[in-house]
């Protein structure tokens, strides 16, 4: 280890020299859901993802971009991520330069950072591929069981939150996560909570509140909550500071954070105690990993989020958090959670005390099935 990787914990990776890339396609997935997903801002019934496929030298690797068909969750969409990575990304990766040189490229296309997180994400799992190793080793960490979460959507009546929440507690998730709105909080959270006295739980707003809610949300104090996400809108950071001050319960940004610099001014004003970390928000893993060891060195929680992901971008999600800082559990869940049938090889599980494995072999471990991906295939486009 070189004094500068102990400084940066992307040093290594920056080095990284790309290799020629024989093949582009851009495919997209439809899987359907097990149950309706819903949140204060919409209701998924089913998952498409635009997946990248690359091809070099006979090894192929597969990354999963996060955003949805809508624009429901971020601005980024799959038909904005596909217009950026054909026009504006794809063009600048050439082989021979390094990923900092390509990250550097990247950073001249302003915003769209789940875009840049499928090409740097379809690289870095790529070369692992190449390289004969899992992703956890190419980022540099050492192989650990990763803890779960579990994110239940919101639901039609408080007896099916109560049964959803049984079911986590019985699988043993490490935490539970509900979704929350205006008029379905407080009495939800306490019917969860009288029931429940002892799970480690937190709400996620999405972003439906105001501040003039403030004294509403403050209400949520009283069930030892391990955090509420996102109460305030989806590109406030100020507003969230005023709320902390207010709130005895720690506040975690989400959707209002795309990068090291949102995190280092939301930490400094005060406007979370905890981050949570989507890949794909943030324009990869390197920022990923960038922004927990920030968070890290101020004593700042962070977690990995998810997008409801198939298992590509599940098991991206796993191996990240083998990362430093990475000190909660995330919303990593049982591959059973939304899908029946998933598009790869190896199903995402919890042992009996509700840890999940990393998936063994090169790459992302799990392997795509192509048979599966023809399956749900959408769309597909050769673009190189
Ligand atoms: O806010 O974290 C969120 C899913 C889609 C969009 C936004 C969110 C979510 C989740 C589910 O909460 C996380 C997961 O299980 O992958
Ligand atoms: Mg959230």
């Amino acid at each position: 280890m070189t004094p500068r990787d102990r400084l940066s914990p992307t040093a290594a990776l920056e080095a990284l020299v790309l290799p020629a890339i024989d093949h582009v396609d851009l495919v997209t997935v439809k899987l359907p859901f097990v149950a309706p997903f819903g949140t204060s801002v919409h209701v998924w019934t089913d998952k498409e993802a635009m997946l990248m496929r690359l091809e070099s030298g006979g090894v192929t690797a597969w990354s999963e971009c996060v955003s949805d068909p809508d624009p429901y969750y971020a601005c980024e969409t799959n038909t904005t991520a596909r217009h950026i990575i054909r026009d504006f990304l794809l063009p600048l990766v050439e082989p021979g330069i390094t990923l900092g040189e390509l990250e550097t490229r990247l950073r001249h296309v302003r915003g769209h950072g789940m875009a840049k997180a499928t090409v740097e994400n379809a690289l870095l799992i790529l070369i692992a591929m190449q390289r004969g190793v899992a992703l956890h080793e190419l980022l540099g960490r050492p192989a650990k069981k990763i803890p779960s979460g579990l994110s239940i959507g919101l639901q039609d009546t408080q007896d099916a939150l109560l049964m959803a929440v049984e079911r986590a507690v019985a699988r043993r998730y490490h935490r539970v996560k509900m979704k929350v709105r205006r008029g379905q909080d407080v009495d939800w959270v306490r019917a969860v909570r009288d029931r429940f006295p002892d799970v480690p739980l937190m709400v996620d707003a999405n972003g439906d509140y105001t501040l003039a809610d403030a004294d509403h949300l403050r209400q949520l104090d009283e069930f030892n909550l391990t955090m509420v996400e996102q109460p305030l809108s989806y590109s406030d950071i100020i507003e969230h500071a005023s709320l902390q001050r207010a709130m005895k319960t720690a506040i975690c940004l989400d959707e209002s954070i795309h990068g090291l610099a949102d995190t280092a001014a939301a930490i400094s004003i005060g406007a979370c105690r905890v981050i949570n970390v989507k890949q794909g928000r943030v324009g990869g893993l390197l920022e990923s990993m960038r922004i927990a060891h920030y968070a890290a060195g101020l004593g700042i929680d962070v977690w990995s989020g998810g997008m409801d992901e198939t298992g590509i971008g599940r098991a991206v999600n796993i191996h990240l958090q083998t990362a430093e800082g990475f000190t909660l559990p995330g919303d990593t869940s049982e591959t059973a959670s939304y899908f029946d049938e998933d598009i790869v090889d190896q199903r995402v599980v919890l042992d009996a005390d509700g840890f999940i494995d990393i998936p063994r072999g090169p790459g992302i471990g799990a392997r795509v099935v192509p048979e599966l991906i023809l399956k749900r295939t959408i769309r597909a486009e050769r673009l190189r």
